[in-house]
């Protein structure tokens, strides 16, 4: 890949030894012969990142349906953002020909649909960057969808960590839909029990080679694999897609567990990641089971709700709890229980961004003093999307580290002073250095050592050279 000057860094992270983070995804892209045609009445623009998913607006001065070069008149469409906050600046500005004005949302809204009369044919699309000098707004990682109803939606394109550029009021590259790419590397349940069967699901397009790690080999472009993973470990699986002129990678995490149990009165949930950007939580139902049965808690109690705590346990899927400050949520059952299983329903309405994917759970018989049980913030659960769905998982045996994963919580980059500033989950004890890379493989450029963690988070400011694309992570030592 050549250098490109509009994209002095980018920023991942990794845990050593264990945890291969999703964010270490990368793509490059060239063009392929065969053209690829998409025909739809309903478009979806959903932004799955922003350049800092931190910040709460996402900007864009105008996007563009291609065919065949020619951007697609937009005068028939009708434009609507997803999501309860609204739009700072009007979804009008996206298409009314100008990169001087432009559309801006709060995080939630951060999907746009197209619906036009009839259903028209594209083969590209393109975007310009937002107005605002805040480049930390630019979406570098998103999906392009079609549909016939405006409810269920097909991937057309899929671009993860893209190299979006700095410049403001500025198209990208035109983005074809006969490129390279992974439209999918996904399974249904990422945490089992030792010795269960999963399933992992991929589509590529306009691949000639795709490989998946850990034994498994070469593969077809698309399909499905059934396997076992190691025992009691967190398997990193990574899908590489190639062609002559580029490849690709996506990894995704399993889970496997031998099953335990716990006798407690109370169990602590505590959601520390909503699937979307904002941290906000809703679930129509939390549950503990012993074998079969279900539990039932007494009562539930929680610092913030938007919608009573109490209708996590009224075993009724059609109410729901949510909290736009979400807490620990405490259930009592009364007298101590046995516990083996545990379970979540969706929340039976919205777009699926609320639900937990990261959480810890503890138990205490007293309310004070509490264990840990289960420890989900190394990687996003696969919390289902449907709504008003089940979802168990089993209590894993033996002593649950209460700490959460390595990971990267914040950074920011000085234009000026040429210093980027990272913020990652800590431990008291232990260390961490910042390195970097040109190409995600050799990592030898370390830029700080030695840095001694901070009891939940560490911050450090490093110097990074602006002409040369780069990656960045934060490792322990
Ligand atoms: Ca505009
Ligand atoms: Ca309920």
């Amino acid at each position: 890949m050549k250098p490109d000057s509009n994209n002095p860094s980018r920023v991942t992270s990794t845990r050593l030894n264990l945890i291969a983070c999703a964010l270490l995804a990368v793509v490059c892209l060239s063009t392929a012969a065969s053209a690829v045609e998409a025909t739809y009445k309903h478009f979806r623009f959903y932004i799955d990142s922003s350049r800092n998913p931190n910040d709460s607006l996402t900007q864009l001065s105008e996007f563009r349906l291609i065919n065949n070069g020619t951007p697609i008149a937009m005068s028939g469409a009708t434009l609507t953002s997803s999501g309860p906050t609204g739009n700072y600046d009007p979804l009008s500005l996206l298409i009314d020909g100008s990169t001087a004005v432009g559309w801006s949302s709060y995080a939630p809204d951060r999907s746009v649909l197209f619906e036009f009369p009839a259903p028209i044919t594209i083969d590209a699309y393109n975007f310009a960057t937002g107005t605002n000098a805040n480049r930390s707004y630019d979406p570098i990682s998103w999906k392009l969808e079609g549909g016939s109803n405006g409810i269920t939606w097909t991937i057309i394109d899929l671009r993860t960590d893209y190299s979006t550029t700095y410049e403001r009021s500025t198209y990208q590259s035109v983005f074809s839909l006969d490129s390279l790419k992974i439209n999918q590397f996904s399974v249904f349940h990422n945490i089992v029990l030792n010795g269960t069967p999963v399933d992992l699901t991929w589509a590529t397009t306009d691949a000639t080679t795709v490989t998946i790690d850990n034994g498994v080999g070469a593969v077809n472009p698309t399909g499905t694999i059934s396997l076992i993973p190691p025992n009691s470990a967190d398997t990193t699986y990574t899908l590489t897609a190639s062609n002559l002129d580029a490849n690709a990678q996506a990894n995704l995490i399993v889970r496997s567990v031998d099953g335990g149990s716990v006798n407690c009165r109370y169990v602590r949930f505590t959601p520390t990641k909503a699937r979307g950007a904002d941290f906000y939580i809703e679930i129509s139902e939390l549950y503990m089971k012993d074998g079969a049965t279900t539990l039932t808690a007494v009562s539930a109690t929680t610092p913030n709700s938007a919608l009573p705590v109490a209708n996590l346990i009224d075993n009724n899927s059609s109410t729901k709890w949510e909290s736009y400050a979400p807490g620990p949520v405490i259930l009592d059952y009364g007298v101590p229980v046995n516990i083996t299983n545990y379970g979540f329903v969706t929340a039976y309405n919205g777009g699926g961004s609320y639900d937990p994917v990261r959480w810890t759970l503890d138990g205490s018989n007293d309310n004070t003093t509490w264990t840990p049980i289960d420890n989900v913030t190394a990687f996003d659960y696969t919390m289902p999307v449907a709504r008003a769905i089940a979802t168990e998982l089993p209590i894993p045996a033996g002593t649950v580290v209460a700490l959460p994963a390595l990971q990267i919580v914040a950074s920011s980059f000085n234009f000026v002073t040429d210093e980027l500033s990272l913020t990652w989950t800590s431990s008291d004890t232990k260390t961490y250095r910042v390195t970097s890379s040109t190409n995600l493989l050799e990592w030898n450029n370390v830029l700080a050592g030695g840095l001694t963690g901070l009891a939940t988070q560490t911050s450090t400011t490093v110097s990074f050279t602006q002409d040369v694309k780069a990656f960045f992570r934060v490792e322990e030592e």
